[in-house]
C-alpha cells in the first residue's frame, strides 16, 4: 500500500497520463515551431506540414480531390493543412501518453514523424535537395528531446530538480522501455512499485518550469519562423512591383457595347482579378523573381532550343486578348470559370522561331509539356497551340502583372482547353514530346490526355431557392464554348418548350457570353433550365457526367418558388 506521503508527492497514474499527453502536445508544438523556423532558413516549402500536405495532394485520388475542390473551393488547401495539424495533434497526445510508460519509445515516435516529414520534403518534385529534410529533422529532434525531458520530470524525485529542469534524465527511476514499465491498470501494479522505488514522486516544479519554458520558446520560434517565411520572396515581390507592362502592339479588340448586360446578379463580362477562381496544387504560392526567371524551350523537333529571360519576353510583340478560362473540375453550374483580359506573347510564334512544326506540317512532337517551378506538368496538343488561336505566354491579367496566385511572372493559356491541359502557372520549361512518350501530372491521375472545354451555360440569377415575386423576373447568366463560340442560349421553365434567351454581344469566340431571359413568373415552385448551342451547331447535352476524366456535362437547373 502507498503511504499518504506518497499520494501527495506522486500524481496518480491518471494524472500522470494527462501530463504525458500535455508533454506530447508541447513536444509536437515545439517540433512544428522549430521546423517552421528552420524552414525559413531553407525554403518555406520544405516545412513538414507543407511537404506532407503536398505529398497528400499528389496521392489524393482524383474523385476525392475533386470533392475537396467542390466542397472547400479555394479553401481546400487550408482545410487540408488544418486536417494535418489536427492529425498531428492527436498523434502528439498519443505519443505523450505512450511516453509515460515507454519514455524512449515515445521520443522515438516523434523522431519517426520527423523522418516521414523529411522523406516527404525531399521527394517533392520541386525539392532542392537534402537540405529540405532539415526542418523536419531538426524539429523532430527538438520535439523528441523535449518529450524525453518532460516525461523525466514526471518521475524525477523533486529533490533532484532544484534549479535543474534539465538534469540528465538517465537516472530517472520509473519509466523503462520494454518489460518492467509501469502499467496503467491495477493497484499494486509495477507502476506503483516504480513510484515507490523512485520514492519521491515527481518533480512538479521542474515540470512546470520546463513545460512553460518550452511553450514560450516554441511560440517564439514559431512566430519568428512565420514572420521570416512571410518575408521570403521579397525580391520576387520587388520584381513584380517594378514591372510596368509595355503597351501591347496588338490590343484586345474593344469589348463590344452590349457584351455586358445590365442585369443585377449576372457575372460581369470581365471577372475582376480578386474574384477570379484559383485552382492549383501549391500549398505555398511560388514567389518567382522575374529578374532570375528563365524559360527553356527544348525537346523533340526543336531545331533551335532556346532559353528566354523575362526581358526577352517583354521585348517581343505583346498581344492582349480576352480569354475565358475554365477548370475541368467545374461542375455543371459551378464557379470555376472566369474571363480576363490577358497580355502576353504568342506562343506559336516563339515555337516557330525555335523550329517547331505542328504534326500537321510534319513535326515529330504532338505534345507540348509545360513545367512549372513547383514541378507541375501540363500537356497540350502542339496542333492546338499552333493552329492560329491566341495561345499565350501571359505576363499580365486585367492590365496588371500576373498576381502570384495566377502564375507570376509567366503562365500559359490556350483558348478552348481546360486549365489542366493548357494553363501552366509559374512556367519555366517547355518540352516538345509525344503523348505516347509522356503523361503529365493530371494524366497520371486518370484525367484525359486531351480536354477541349465542353459547351456549358449557367444560371446566375435567380439563385437556387430564391423567392421572387410573381410577374416579371429576369433570368440571366453566362454561357461558354471557348474557341467555337456560343450561338444560342435557351431557357425552359419546368417541362415547357425551350425559349430563346437574349444573348449579349459576342466579344470573341474565346470568351463567354452573358444571356438573359425575361420570364413572366407565375406563383408556385418552378424549375428553370438552360442550354447553349455552340457555333458547330452542337446543343449542350443533357447527359450528366462527372468532372473526371474530361469535364462535367449536363444542364444547369435552378429551382425557385414564386410568391
Ligand atoms: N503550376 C501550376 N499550374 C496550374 C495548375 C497547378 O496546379 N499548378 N492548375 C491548373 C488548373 S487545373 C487550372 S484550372 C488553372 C487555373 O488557373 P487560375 O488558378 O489562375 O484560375 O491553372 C492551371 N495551371
Ligand atoms: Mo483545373
Amino acid at each position: 500500500m502507498r503511504t499518504e506521503q506518497n499520494d501527495r508527492q506522486s500524481p496518480a497514474l491518471r494524472a500522470r497520463l494527462l501530463l504525458g499527453a500535455l508533454s506530447g502536445f508541447l513536444a509536437g508544438f515545439a517540433a512544428l515551431a522549430v521546423a517552421e523556423l528552420v524552414s525559413a532558413a531553407v525554403r518555406p516549402q520544405a516545412g513538414p506540414v507543407v511537404a506532407v500536405g503536398g505529398a497528400a495532394i499528389d496521392r489524393t485520388p482524383a474523385p476525392v480531390k475533386d470533392w475537396a475542390i467542390r466542397h472547400f473551393g479555394t479553401d481546400d488547401k487550408l482545410v487540408l493543412q488544418l486536417g494535418i495539424v489536427a492529425a498531428l495533434t492527436l498523434l502528439a497526445l498519443a505519443l505523450g501518453i505512450l511516453a509515460v510508460r515507454h519514455r524512449r519509445l515515445g521520443a522515438a515516435g516523434v523522431l519517426l514523424f520527423g523522418v516521414v516529414g523529411a522523406v516527404a520534403a525531399t521527394s517533392r518534385p520541386d525539392s532542392t535537395g537534402l537540405g529540405d529534410a532539415l526542418p523536419s529533422v531538426v524539429g523532430a529532434l527538438a520535439g523528441a528531446l523535449l518529450l524525453y525531458l518532460l516525461i523525466g520530470r514526471l518521475y524525477a524525485p523533486a529533490s533532484h530538480a532544484v534549479g535543474a529542469a534539465s538534469t540528465a534524465p538517465a537516472e530517472d527511476p520509473a519509466p523503462h522501455d520494454g518489460t518492467g514499465s509501469p502499467e496503467v491498470s491495477g493497484a499494486g501494479s509495477p507502476a506503483r512499485a516504480g513510484d515507490e522505488a523512485g520514492g519521491r514522486g515527481w518533480d512538479r516544479r521542474g515540470f512546470v518550469i520546463a513545460a512553460t519554458a518550452a511553450a514560450a520558446v516554441s511560440a517564439g520560434a514559431g512566430l519568428w519562423g512565420r514572420s521570416l517565411n512571410g518575408r521570403t520572396g521579397k525580391e520576387a515581390v520587388a520584381s513584380r512591383d517594378r514591372l510596368v507592362l509595355p503597351a501591347p502592339s496588338s490590343a484586345a479588340p474593344p469589348v463590344p457595347r452590349g457584351a455586358g448586360l445590365r442585369v443585377a446578379g449576372v457575372s460581369p463580362f470581365v471577372t475582376p482579378t480578386k474574384d477570379f477562381y484559383r485552382v492549383d496544387t501549391a500549398l505555398v504560392v511560388p514567389k518567382v523573381d522575374a529578374t532570375n526567371w528563365r524559360l527553356r524551350i527544348h525537346g523533340k523537333g526543336v531545331a533551335r532550343p532556346t532559353t528566354l529571360t523575362f526581358e526577352d519576353l517583354l521585348r517581343r510583340e505583346l498581344v492582349e486578348r480576352h480569354i475565358t478560362l475554365t477548370c475541368v473540375s467545374n461542375e455543371v453550374g459551378g464557379p470555376y470559370v472566369g474571363n480576363a483580359r490577358w497580355i502576353g506573347v504568342r506562343l506559336a510564334d516563339l515555337l516557330s522561331e525555335c523550329g517547331v512544326r505542328p504534326p500537321s506540317r510534319g513535326g515529330p512532337a504532338d505534345q507540348l509539356v509545360a513545367r512549372s517551378v513547383d514541378g507541375m506538368t501540363i500537356g497540350s496538343p502542339v496542333e492546338d497551340v499552333m493552329d492560329g488561336r491566341d495561345a499565350l505566354l501571359a505576363v499580365g491579367m486585367n492590365g496588371e502583372p500576373l498576381p502570384f496566385e495566377h502564375g507570376f511572372p509567366v503562365r500559359m493559356l490556350v483558348p478552348g482547353l481546360y486549365g489542366y491541359v493548357s494553363a501552366c502557372k509559374w512556367i519555366e520549361d517547355i518540352e516538345l514530346t509525344t503523348f505516347d512518350a509522356y503523361d503529365p501530372y493530371w494524366v497520371k491521375r486518370k484525367w484525359a490526355r486531351k480536354a477541349p472545354i465542353k459547351t456549358q451555360s449557367r444560371i446566375d440569377t435567380p439563385k437556387p431557392f430564391a423567392r421572387p415575386a410573381a410577374g416579371a423576373v429576369m433570368v440571366a447568366g453566362v454561357a461558354w464554348a471557348q474557341h467555337r463560340g456560343v450561338d444560342r442560349v435557351e431557357v425552359r421553365v419546368d417541362d415547357g418548350p425551350w425559349q430563346q434567351a437574349d444573348l449579349a454581344a459576342e466579344d470573341t469566340r474565346d470568351t463567354w457570353r452573358q444571356w438573359s431571359f425575361p420570364w413572366k413568373a407565375t406563383r408556385g415552385a418552378h424549375t428553370l433550365t438552360v442550354r447553349a448551342t455552340d457555333r458547330t451547331g452542337r446543343v449542350q447535352t443533357d447527359r450528366r457526367t462527372r468532372t473526371i476524366p474530361d469535364g462535367a456535362s449536363g444542364r444547369h437547373s435552378v429551382v425557385v418558388t414564386v410568391d
